[in-house]
Formats: structure tokens, sequence, C-alpha cells
């Protein structure tokens, strides 16, 4: 069993963050999964919209026994008492979810929050509260998350980059076509959804971004 310390470190090194989205996916989100794992993926957002609670907490656990196996680490979109039930590593909170502090208590301090953030004012004050990690989001227009809000930009990506000490994911719109622009803003790493699970081979859409994000970094 790795200790808390030990995965909340891990987010600092994080290249792709997977998100799954069932109503985008090909093949489904179990396969997207295996896919994205065997790629390499060190984190695995879970992130249902449609389901119910009962399926939500069958494909939550089918995920966190492949992501403990492989030492990858298990996060779930909004939904603290899927999180709980299903023992992922922790939650990603927007700002229509539960208040960062409420969750902190039900959740414990072990367990990783992690805040979308639309402005530098939002990740200083989710910094200042204690979240493990903060999404930018969005970062360019997305058609996935339609009440995203008016896309910060790389000047966002820049803000944050210079202010923020808390690991930070880049989000909204990321691609191939843009993605070095995001890596050049100074983002280590990026969650990228669209651009992954709309195409036929998961792992190796994931493979690329991946190799895309270290290859930038070992380049600088
Ligand atoms: N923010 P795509 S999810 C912009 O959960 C955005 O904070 C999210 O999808 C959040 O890579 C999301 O297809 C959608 O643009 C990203």
């Amino acid at each position: 069993m790795k200790t808390a310390k030990y995965k909340k470190d891990l987010l600092k090194v994080i290249d792709l963050y997977f998100i799954t989205d069932s109503s985008l996916s090909i093949k489904g989100v179990m396969v997207d999964v295996k896919c994205a794992i065997k790629a390499g993926v060190k984190i695995i957002q879970y992130r249902e919209k449609e389901k119910s609670t009962r399926q939500m907490l069958q494909e939550a656990n089918k995920i966190k026994t492949m992501c403990r196996k492989n030492n990858v680490l298990f996060i779930v979109n909004d939904e603290i008492d899927i999180a709980l039930a299903a023992g992922a590593d922790g939650v990603h909170l927007g700002n229509d979810d539960m208040p960062y502090e409420i969750a902190r208590k039900l959740l414990g301090k072990d367990k990783i929050i992690g805040l979308t953030v639309h402005n530098l004012e939002e990740a200083m004050q989710a910094q200042e509260a204690g979240a493990d990690y903060i999404g930018v989001s969005p970062v360019f227009e997305t058609k996935t998350k339609p009440d995203a809000g008016i896309p910060g930009g790389l000047n966002l990506i820049m803000e944050i980059k210079s202010n923020i000490k808390i690991p930070f994911v880049a989000i909204g719109g990321i691609n191939e076509n843009n993605i070095k622009s995001v890596l050049a803003a100074g983002a280590k790493s990026a969650a990228i959804i669209s651009a992954i699970v709309t195409k036929s081979d998961v792992e190796r859409e994931c493979r690329k971004f991946r190799d895309i994000i270290l290859t930038y970094h070992d380049e600088i």
C-alpha cells in the first residue's frame, strides 16, 4: 500500500491526465481505461454524467482495481460518495460541486482533492484552501463541457505557472495541434478527453500525447 505522501508526490510528475467520457467513447469506458493504463498513464479520472449511482459504483470499483494493480492514481469527478465507496485516491471538484472544506472533512487529509479553476484568483484560493492540485479550465474552447466558461488561453497558463506552487493540469480543447503551445506556456501536464476517446485506438493516442509531453520536457 502506497502512502498518501507518495500518491500526492505523484501529482508532480503527471504527464497525460486521462479522463473517461462514456458519451464520447467509441469502445467504452472500461476499454479506454485499460488502454490508458497500458500506455503508461499515471492518473485516471472517472467522469460520468449519465449513469446511475449503482452503475457508477460498479465501474469505479473495477477501475480502482485496475489502477491499484498498476500503481495508477484513481480520481473520481464530482461524486464524493462514489469515491469513498470505491476507495478512490481522491476527487476532482468543480465550482458547482461540494465546497472544498466540506469535501476535505468528508474525505480526510490523506485523499487527493483537485479543484477546477478558471482564473488566477480562483487558483490562489484553491491553493490557500489546501487543494492538492488544480485543473486550469478551459484553456481553449471545448464542446465536451458546454458550461466550461470563457477560455483562459495560454495567458492563463502563464499566470498560473508564475504564481502557483501546487501542481496544475491544463484542460479544455487541447489536441495534437495545440498541445505544444500549452507546454510552452508552462504546463507540465494536460488533461485531454475528446482528442483521445473519440479515436479508435485510445492506447495509441495516449502514447502519442505522453510522448509529446515527455519529449517536450526532456528537450527544454
Ligand atoms: N473542464 P476536451 S472537463 C474543460 O472537469 C473541461 O474541469 C473539465 O474535454 C473539468 O479535452 C473539461 O474534450 C472538458 O476539451 C475537456
